[in-house]
Protein backbone atom coordinates (compact mmCIF):
# COMPACT_ATOMS: atom_id res chain seq x y z
CA UNK A 1 0.00 0.00 0.00
CA UNK A 2 1.21 3.26 -0.90
CA UNK A 3 -0.06 6.87 0.19
CA UNK A 4 1.21 8.19 -2.68
CA UNK A 5 -1.39 10.49 -4.70
CA UNK A 6 -1.90 8.63 -8.56
CA UNK A 7 -1.68 10.24 -12.09
CA UNK A 8 -6.14 10.41 -11.77
CA UNK A 9 -5.77 11.95 -7.91
CA UNK A 10 -3.37 14.74 -9.25
CA UNK A 11 -4.76 15.79 -11.86
CA UNK A 12 -8.26 15.61 -9.50
CA UNK A 13 -6.92 17.88 -7.37
CA UNK A 14 -5.02 20.38 -9.83
CA UNK A 15 -9.47 20.65 -11.20
CA UNK A 16 -7.86 19.97 -15.08
CA UNK A 17 -10.95 19.39 -16.86
CA UNK A 18 -12.04 16.14 -17.45
CA UNK A 19 -11.13 15.48 -21.18
CA UNK A 20 -7.76 16.59 -20.53
CA UNK A 21 -6.96 14.67 -17.98
CA UNK A 22 -8.51 11.64 -19.64
CA UNK A 23 -6.21 12.13 -22.59
CA UNK A 24 -3.07 12.62 -20.79
CA UNK A 25 -4.05 9.27 -18.51
CA UNK A 26 -3.88 7.68 -21.83
CA UNK A 27 -0.75 9.10 -23.29
CA UNK A 28 0.70 7.97 -20.12
CA UNK A 29 -0.76 4.33 -20.64
CA UNK A 30 0.46 4.27 -23.66
CA UNK A 31 3.95 5.14 -22.45
CA UNK A 32 4.05 1.97 -20.36
CA UNK A 33 3.49 0.15 -23.37
CA UNK A 34 6.29 1.81 -25.27
CA UNK A 35 8.17 1.20 -21.34
CA UNK A 36 7.99 -2.21 -22.02
CA UNK A 37 8.88 -2.53 -26.08
CA UNK A 38 11.90 -0.59 -24.91
CA UNK A 39 13.08 -3.04 -22.28
CA UNK A 40 12.66 -6.40 -24.22
CA UNK A 41 15.26 -4.74 -26.25
CA UNK A 42 17.74 -7.74 -28.35
CA UNK A 43 15.32 -10.64 -26.77
CA UNK A 44 12.43 -9.08 -28.53
CA UNK A 45 13.92 -8.57 -31.63
CA UNK A 46 13.36 -4.79 -31.74
CA UNK A 47 17.09 -2.73 -31.58
CA UNK A 48 18.77 -1.75 -35.06
CA UNK A 49 17.43 0.15 -38.03
CA UNK A 50 14.15 -0.36 -39.36
CA UNK A 51 15.01 0.31 -43.11
CA UNK A 52 13.45 3.29 -43.71
CA UNK A 53 13.98 6.77 -43.62
CA UNK A 54 11.44 9.88 -41.69
CA UNK A 55 10.49 13.11 -43.25
CA UNK A 56 13.74 14.55 -42.28
CA UNK A 57 15.75 12.00 -44.00
CA UNK A 58 16.39 10.72 -40.91
CA UNK A 59 17.51 7.01 -40.02
CA UNK A 60 14.56 5.47 -38.13
CA UNK A 61 15.30 2.82 -35.63
CA UNK A 62 12.79 -0.33 -35.19
CA UNK A 63 11.61 1.13 -32.09
CA UNK A 64 11.40 4.69 -33.45
CA UNK A 65 8.46 3.07 -35.52
CA UNK A 66 6.90 1.08 -32.77
CA UNK A 67 6.71 3.61 -30.42
CA UNK A 68 4.89 5.78 -33.27
CA UNK A 69 2.26 2.49 -33.95
CA UNK A 70 1.76 2.40 -30.08
CA UNK A 71 0.80 6.33 -30.05
CA UNK A 72 -0.68 6.69 -32.95
CA UNK A 73 -3.10 3.70 -32.94
CA UNK A 74 -3.96 4.17 -28.65
CA UNK A 75 -4.64 8.00 -29.28
CA UNK A 76 -6.67 8.16 -32.59
CA UNK A 77 -8.85 5.35 -31.19
CA UNK A 78 -9.82 7.82 -28.65
CA UNK A 79 -13.18 10.12 -28.93
CA UNK A 80 -11.39 12.51 -26.93
CA UNK A 81 -8.30 12.95 -29.89
CA UNK A 82 -8.94 15.14 -32.94
CA UNK A 83 -5.64 14.14 -34.52
CA UNK A 84 -2.27 13.80 -33.91
CA UNK A 85 1.20 14.46 -35.49
CA UNK A 86 4.66 13.22 -34.97
CA UNK A 87 8.03 13.70 -35.69
CA UNK A 88 8.12 10.45 -37.61
CA UNK A 89 5.07 10.59 -39.88
CA UNK A 90 5.08 13.33 -42.90
CA UNK A 91 2.01 14.55 -42.28
CA UNK A 92 -0.55 15.08 -39.74
CA UNK A 93 -3.34 12.12 -39.12
CA UNK A 94 -6.83 12.82 -38.47
CA UNK A 95 -8.89 10.81 -36.22
CA UNK A 96 -12.19 8.93 -38.58
CA UNK A 97 -14.51 10.16 -35.79
CA UNK A 98 -15.69 13.41 -34.99
CA UNK A 99 -16.13 15.29 -32.40
CA UNK A 100 -12.24 15.32 -30.55
CA UNK A 101 -11.51 18.46 -28.84
CA UNK A 102 -7.64 17.55 -28.93
CA UNK A 103 -4.57 17.41 -30.89
CA UNK A 104 -1.71 15.58 -30.11
CA UNK A 105 2.01 16.36 -31.13
CA UNK A 106 4.63 13.90 -30.21
CA UNK A 107 8.44 12.81 -30.47
CA UNK A 108 8.04 8.71 -29.55
CA UNK A 109 11.13 7.95 -28.99
CA UNK A 110 13.88 10.75 -28.58
CA UNK A 111 17.54 10.37 -28.08
CA UNK A 112 17.14 7.16 -31.39
CA UNK A 113 21.19 6.96 -31.37
CA UNK A 114 21.15 5.52 -27.34
CA UNK A 115 18.13 2.96 -28.46
CA UNK A 116 21.21 -0.21 -29.43
CA UNK A 117 23.33 1.28 -26.22
CA UNK A 118 21.07 0.66 -23.68
CA UNK A 119 21.25 4.67 -22.64
CA UNK A 120 18.17 6.93 -21.71
CA UNK A 121 15.31 7.66 -24.08
CA UNK A 122 12.19 9.27 -23.67
CA UNK A 123 9.08 10.56 -24.86
CA UNK A 124 7.88 14.20 -25.52
CA UNK A 125 4.38 14.82 -25.84
CA UNK A 126 2.26 18.58 -26.19
CA UNK A 127 -1.67 18.75 -26.10
CA UNK A 128 -3.08 21.37 -28.20
CA UNK A 129 -7.17 22.12 -28.71
CA UNK A 130 -8.41 21.29 -31.57
CA UNK A 131 -9.64 23.99 -33.86
CA UNK A 132 -13.16 23.76 -35.77
CA UNK A 133 -13.16 22.39 -39.23
CA UNK A 134 -10.80 19.84 -41.15
CA UNK A 135 -7.74 18.79 -39.36
CA UNK A 136 -5.08 19.34 -41.61
CA UNK A 137 -1.37 20.29 -40.79
CA UNK A 138 -2.14 23.71 -40.42
CA UNK A 139 -4.74 23.15 -37.59
CA UNK A 140 -1.18 22.06 -35.62
CA UNK A 141 0.19 24.99 -36.39
CA UNK A 142 -0.30 27.15 -32.88
CA UNK A 143 2.47 28.59 -31.09
CA UNK A 144 3.80 27.00 -28.21
CA UNK A 145 2.28 29.41 -25.57
CA UNK A 146 -1.17 27.54 -27.03
CA UNK A 147 0.04 24.47 -25.23
CA UNK A 148 -3.18 23.04 -23.33
CA UNK A 149 -0.12 20.22 -21.54
CA UNK A 150 3.12 19.31 -22.12
CA UNK A 151 5.55 16.39 -20.76
CA UNK A 152 7.86 13.37 -21.55
CA UNK A 153 8.36 9.99 -20.21
CA UNK A 154 11.78 9.06 -19.60
CA UNK A 155 12.97 5.19 -19.82
CA UNK A 156 15.90 5.45 -17.75
CA UNK A 157 16.78 3.82 -14.39
CA UNK A 158 13.52 4.37 -13.25
CA UNK A 159 10.59 5.08 -15.45
CA UNK A 160 9.11 8.80 -14.88
CA UNK A 161 6.67 10.88 -16.31
CA UNK A 162 7.29 14.60 -15.86
CA UNK A 163 4.35 16.94 -16.47
CA UNK A 164 2.70 20.37 -17.07
CA UNK A 165 -0.85 21.70 -17.30
CA UNK A 166 0.10 25.16 -17.12
CA UNK A 167 -0.04 24.77 -13.49
CA UNK A 168 3.89 24.27 -12.40
CA UNK A 169 5.37 21.19 -13.01
CA UNK A 170 4.99 17.24 -11.04
CA UNK A 171 6.88 14.31 -11.90
CA UNK A 172 5.44 10.44 -11.47
CA UNK A 173 7.43 7.40 -11.07
CA UNK A 174 5.84 4.52 -12.58
CA UNK A 175 5.51 1.35 -10.12
CA UNK A 176 6.50 -1.50 -10.40
CA UNK A 177 2.84 -2.56 -10.60
CA UNK A 178 2.37 -0.32 -13.21
CA UNK A 179 0.69 2.97 -11.23
CA UNK A 180 2.33 6.51 -12.04
CA UNK A 181 2.56 7.65 -8.37
CA UNK A 182 3.82 11.03 -7.84
CA UNK A 183 7.19 11.28 -6.52
CA UNK A 184 8.08 15.12 -7.65
CA UNK A 185 5.25 17.31 -6.63
CA UNK A 186 6.48 20.14 -7.01
CA UNK A 187 9.52 20.75 -9.83
CA UNK A 188 11.79 23.95 -9.53
CA UNK A 189 14.47 24.44 -11.68
CA UNK A 190 17.42 26.41 -9.53
CA UNK A 191 18.09 29.82 -11.23
CA UNK A 192 21.59 29.25 -10.51
CA UNK A 193 24.18 26.11 -12.01
CA UNK A 194 27.36 25.72 -12.70
CA UNK A 195 26.44 22.49 -15.21
CA UNK A 196 25.98 22.68 -19.23
CA UNK A 197 25.22 20.58 -21.85
CA UNK A 198 26.04 21.25 -25.24
CA UNK A 199 27.67 18.88 -28.26
CA UNK A 200 31.20 20.19 -27.90
CA UNK A 201 31.83 18.42 -31.08
CA UNK A 202 29.72 21.15 -33.18
CA UNK A 203 31.99 24.04 -31.97
CA UNK A 204 33.62 25.26 -34.91
CA UNK A 205 30.19 25.51 -36.69
CA UNK A 206 28.66 27.99 -33.70
CA UNK A 207 28.12 31.27 -33.56
CA UNK A 208 30.36 34.03 -32.05
CA UNK A 209 27.89 34.44 -29.00
CA UNK A 210 27.89 31.12 -28.13
CA UNK A 211 31.32 30.15 -28.68
CA UNK A 212 32.09 33.05 -25.65
CA UNK A 213 29.70 32.14 -23.61
CA UNK A 214 31.59 27.58 -23.80
CA UNK A 215 34.51 29.42 -23.62
CA UNK A 216 34.03 31.09 -20.58
CA UNK A 217 32.31 28.16 -18.65
CA UNK A 218 35.67 26.44 -19.69
CA UNK A 219 38.05 29.10 -18.10
CA UNK A 220 36.14 28.02 -15.32
CA UNK A 221 37.44 29.63 -11.61
CA UNK A 222 40.54 31.17 -13.96
CA UNK A 223 38.18 33.05 -16.16
CA UNK A 224 35.78 35.71 -16.04
CA UNK A 225 32.92 33.65 -14.28
CA UNK A 226 35.18 32.07 -11.75
CA UNK A 227 34.01 29.59 -11.02
CA UNK A 228 34.62 25.69 -12.45
CA UNK A 229 31.57 24.08 -14.87
CA UNK A 230 30.88 20.71 -15.47
CA UNK A 231 29.63 19.39 -18.67
CA UNK A 232 26.85 16.50 -19.60
CA UNK A 233 25.63 15.44 -22.72
CA UNK A 234 23.11 12.47 -22.92
CA UNK A 235 22.05 12.74 -26.69
CA UNK A 236 18.68 12.48 -25.83
CA UNK A 237 17.32 15.85 -24.82
CA UNK A 238 14.54 14.45 -22.80
CA UNK A 239 17.50 12.92 -20.21
CA UNK A 240 19.13 16.23 -20.95
CA UNK A 241 16.19 17.60 -19.94
CA UNK A 242 15.37 15.90 -16.96
CA UNK A 243 18.82 16.26 -15.60
CA UNK A 244 18.02 19.98 -15.50
CA UNK A 245 14.53 19.84 -13.79
CA UNK A 246 16.02 17.82 -10.96
CA UNK A 247 19.52 20.06 -10.21
CA UNK A 248 19.43 23.27 -12.54
CA UNK A 249 21.81 23.50 -15.64
CA UNK A 250 21.45 24.56 -18.99
CA UNK A 251 21.24 22.41 -22.69
CA UNK A 252 22.22 24.31 -25.66
CA UNK A 253 21.67 23.23 -29.58
CA UNK A 254 22.40 26.79 -30.87
CA UNK A 255 22.38 27.77 -33.99
CA UNK A 256 24.93 26.29 -36.13
CA UNK A 257 26.91 26.76 -39.47
CA UNK A 258 26.50 23.53 -40.93
CA UNK A 259 22.84 23.81 -42.71
CA UNK A 260 22.50 27.24 -42.58
CA UNK A 261 18.85 27.02 -43.93
CA UNK A 262 18.00 25.00 -41.21
CA UNK A 263 17.97 27.25 -37.99
CA UNK A 264 18.72 23.97 -35.52
CA UNK A 265 18.71 20.42 -35.19
CA UNK A 266 15.51 20.34 -33.05
CA UNK A 267 11.84 20.49 -33.83
CA UNK A 268 10.13 23.06 -32.45
CA UNK A 269 6.80 21.27 -32.43
CA UNK A 270 7.78 18.17 -30.58
CA UNK A 271 11.06 19.31 -28.58
CA UNK A 272 11.67 23.19 -28.30
CA UNK A 273 7.83 23.74 -27.52
CA UNK A 274 6.93 21.06 -25.07
CA UNK A 275 10.45 21.30 -23.20
CA UNK A 276 9.93 25.04 -23.01
CA UNK A 277 6.74 25.25 -21.34
CA UNK A 278 7.75 22.29 -19.02
CA UNK A 279 11.07 24.34 -18.06
CA UNK A 280 9.14 27.74 -17.66
CA UNK A 281 6.37 26.42 -15.73
CA UNK A 282 9.61 25.40 -13.60
CA UNK A 283 10.59 28.83 -13.37
CA UNK A 284 13.62 28.14 -16.00
CA UNK A 285 13.80 29.89 -19.13
CA UNK A 286 14.40 29.32 -23.04
CA UNK A 287 14.86 31.28 -25.63
CA UNK A 288 16.13 30.82 -29.33
CA UNK A 289 18.90 33.12 -29.13
CA UNK A 290 19.23 34.66 -25.88
CA UNK A 291 16.65 37.29 -27.16
CA UNK A 292 13.60 35.40 -28.03
CA UNK A 293 11.17 33.17 -26.37
CA UNK A 294 11.15 29.82 -28.10
CA UNK A 295 6.85 29.69 -27.09
CA UNK A 296 6.78 32.64 -29.38
CA UNK A 297 7.78 31.47 -31.84
CA UNK A 298 4.90 31.26 -34.71
CA UNK A 299 5.04 27.84 -36.18
CA UNK A 300 4.95 27.94 -40.53
CA UNK A 301 5.61 24.06 -40.97
CA UNK A 302 4.36 21.12 -39.02
CA UNK A 303 8.29 19.73 -38.75
CA UNK A 304 10.21 23.39 -38.73
CA UNK A 305 13.27 23.26 -36.49
CA UNK A 306 14.45 25.59 -34.52
CA UNK A 307 17.47 26.78 -32.44
CA UNK A 308 16.71 25.56 -28.41
CA UNK A 309 18.65 27.16 -25.13
CA UNK A 310 16.93 26.36 -21.74
CA UNK A 311 17.05 26.04 -18.18
CA UNK A 312 18.31 28.00 -15.13
CA UNK A 313 17.06 31.31 -15.29
CA UNK A 314 20.43 33.38 -14.47
CA UNK A 315 22.49 31.34 -16.53
CA UNK A 316 20.21 31.89 -19.73
CA UNK A 317 20.58 35.38 -18.66
CA UNK A 318 24.32 35.65 -18.64
CA UNK A 319 23.84 33.02 -22.02
CA UNK A 320 21.67 36.47 -23.53
CA UNK A 321 24.18 39.13 -22.04
CA UNK A 322 27.16 37.03 -23.95
CA UNK A 323 25.39 36.88 -27.08
CA UNK A 324 25.12 40.56 -26.58
CA UNK A 325 21.44 41.14 -26.30
P1 LIG B 1 16.30 11.95 -32.39
O1 LIG B 1 15.15 12.92 -32.35
O2 LIG B 1 16.68 11.51 -33.76
O3 LIG B 1 16.09 10.84 -31.46
O4 LIG B 1 17.60 12.81 -31.91
C1 LIG B 1 17.71 13.22 -30.58
C2 LIG B 1 17.91 14.70 -30.54
O5 LIG B 1 16.96 15.34 -31.33
C3 LIG B 1 17.85 15.26 -29.11
O6 LIG B 1 17.13 14.47 -28.25
C4 LIG B 1 19.32 15.36 -28.70
O7 LIG B 1 19.53 16.37 -27.77
C5 LIG B 1 20.00 15.61 -30.00
O8 LIG B 1 19.19 15.03 -31.02
C6 LIG B 1 21.36 15.00 -30.05
O9 LIG B 1 21.98 15.42 -31.20
P2 LIG B 1 23.50 15.06 -31.55
O10 LIG B 1 23.46 13.67 -32.12
O11 LIG B 1 23.87 16.08 -32.57
O12 LIG B 1 24.30 15.13 -30.30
Amino acid sequence: MTDRSTLKDHLAQQAVETGLSELLGLIAAACIDIRKVVSGGALAGVLGASGNVNVQDEEQKKLDVISNDILTEQLLASPLVAGVASEEMDNCQPATHDGGKYLVLFDPLDGSSNIDINAPVGTIFSVLAAPEGDITDVAFLQDGRQQLAAGYVLYGGQTMLVLTTGAGVAGFTLSLDGQWLLTHPEIRVTPDTKEFAINMSNQRHWAEGVQKYVAGCLAGAEGHRGKNFNMRWVAAMVADVHRIMMRGGVFLYPWDSREPNKPGKLRLMYEGNPMSFLVEQAGGKSTTDGRNAILDVTPTQLHQRVPVILGSANEIEEIARTCGV
